[in-house]
């Protein structure tokens, strides 16, 4: 059996029931595998029950993992090595659900022509990096209404006090900014919406994100308790590789994409140029040896942090190969890894980028995304009491 046909009904097989395959084509003597399988391009013979059943066990039998990155600029290097590395990784072994949380970008104003760049390049990216459509759900957020739908109701299952907790907002209340928006206030039970709706056993999260699985457990926990048991309560999953990469200017800050400082921000799709021009301008020190010293020595432990990551490799191991280098000569080196590590994606992405592939995979990925998010938030709305009849 392909191996292609063999991803798609790892899917499809699960997500579509047969009274789906009987009300959509009328047809109630084959199993809905033989005729989706005829769609996909092979044969009622292939389509054995046996080898379905194998698929839809295996679907069944992996854990499912949840995450989303949110465009609201360029995809930083930060971003490939803390989240979207590690996604495809995930792969093997997870069931990978993945969107591009576009409704969490306008929490600020974007501008609306470059946010639709920021989409696609993010699209583009995720693919380039080695998303495979065939293994993982990838989607828009904005195209599963199902997720504002169940935000709002989980809204209503949350609190003021616990929203006023987040670290997100305490921060931008301290440095005193007056213009926030309801939806910036508000977007923790949105981002609950998103991980819940999808009931996943994990969600990858840095460091700093961990506070929104936990308040995604706590409503979880509350929603279940109040009506009855809704929603798995998910683990957060903080990776072992792929630590926090720190800005290039400002070590003590994290490589942040809408960190206006660009010179700080290696970005997935800077020019070769631009990222020996951005390396070897990052901050140092006047110590002038290469150690690993986040407290004396921020700016080289974060190039080295860079180095090791890129290489796939820790610290100590690395260290050995640069520590007799000047700071001119380990830049290089480091500038050379990034590189080295970016430009294969670069190129996918820009073949990728004028086909329809992008296109295809989001229609794709929402269609199974909604499949399963419609069902979750029809019971959701059943136990809250907002359906008259029963559907
Ligand atoms: N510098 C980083 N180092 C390691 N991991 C990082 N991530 C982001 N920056 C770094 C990880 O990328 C995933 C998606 O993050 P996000 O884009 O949804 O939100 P974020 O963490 O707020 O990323 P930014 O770039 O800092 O966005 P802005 O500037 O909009 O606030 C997460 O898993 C995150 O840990």
């Amino acid at each position: 059996m392909p191996v292609e046909i063999c991803h798609k009904l790892r899917y499809e097989l699960g997500f579509w029931s047969c009274e789906w395959h009987q009300s959509f084509t009328g047809d109630h003597r084959y199993p809905a595998q033989a005729t989706l399988l005829s769609k996909l391009g092979g044969t009622t013979r292939e389509a054995s029950l046996q080898g379905a059943l194998f698929f839809i066990n295996r679907r069944k039998s992996m854990k499912r993992m949840l995450s989303g990155i949110k465009p609201s600029g360029e995809l930083t290097l930060g971003n490939y090595l803390g989240a979207l590395r590690n996604f495809v990784n995930y792969q093997d072994e997870y069931e990978m659900v993945v969107f591009i949380a576009n409704l969490h970008c306008i929490t600020v104003y974007q501008d609306p022509k470059e946010l639709r760049q920021y989409l696609k390049d993010a699209v583009a990216l995720y693919l380039a990096s080695g998303l495979d459509p065939q293994r993982s759900i990838i989607f828009l957020q904005s195209d599963v209404m199902e997720h504002a739908q169940l935000g709002f109701i989980l809204a209503c299952n949350s609190y003021l006090g616990e929203m006023n907790r987040m670290t997100q907002y305490k921060d931008k209340m301290a440095k005193g900014e007056n213009a926030l928006t309801v939806g910036f206030y508000t977007y923790p039970t949105l981002m609950a919406a998103d991980i819940l709706i999808y009931d996943p056993d994990y969600v990858p999260v840095g460091d700093d994100q961990k506070q929104h699985v936990e308040i995604a457990r706590d409503i979880a926990e509350r929603f279940n308790n109040r009506y009855s048991p809704t929603f798995k309560v998910p683990e957060p999953l903080i990776p072992k590789v792929g630590a926090r990469i720190m800005s290039l200017s400002d070590p003590s800050k994290k490589m942040s994409k809408s960190d206006h400082q660009d010179k700080g921000v290696i970005y997935m799709l800077d020019e070769p140029s631009v990222i020996r021009k951005k390396v070897a301008s990052a901050v140092t020190d006047s110590i002038g040896k290469v150690a690993f010293d986040p407290k004396e020595q921020p700016g080289i432990a974060n190039l080295l942090q860079i180095l090791a990551s890129c290489k796939n490799t820790t610290i100590e191991k690395i260290l050995p190969e640069v520590e007799q280098l000047n700071y001119g000569e380990f830049k290089k080196v480091v500038a050379d890894a990034i590189i080295e590590l970016l430009e294969p994606i670069q190129m996918k992405y820009r073949e990728n980028v004028s086909t329809d592939l992008l296109e295809k995979t989001l229609l794709d990925g929402k269609l199974k995304a909604q499949a399963i998010a419609s069902r979750k938030l029809k019971k959701v709305q059943h136990k809250v009491g907002l359906e008259i009849f029963k559907k």
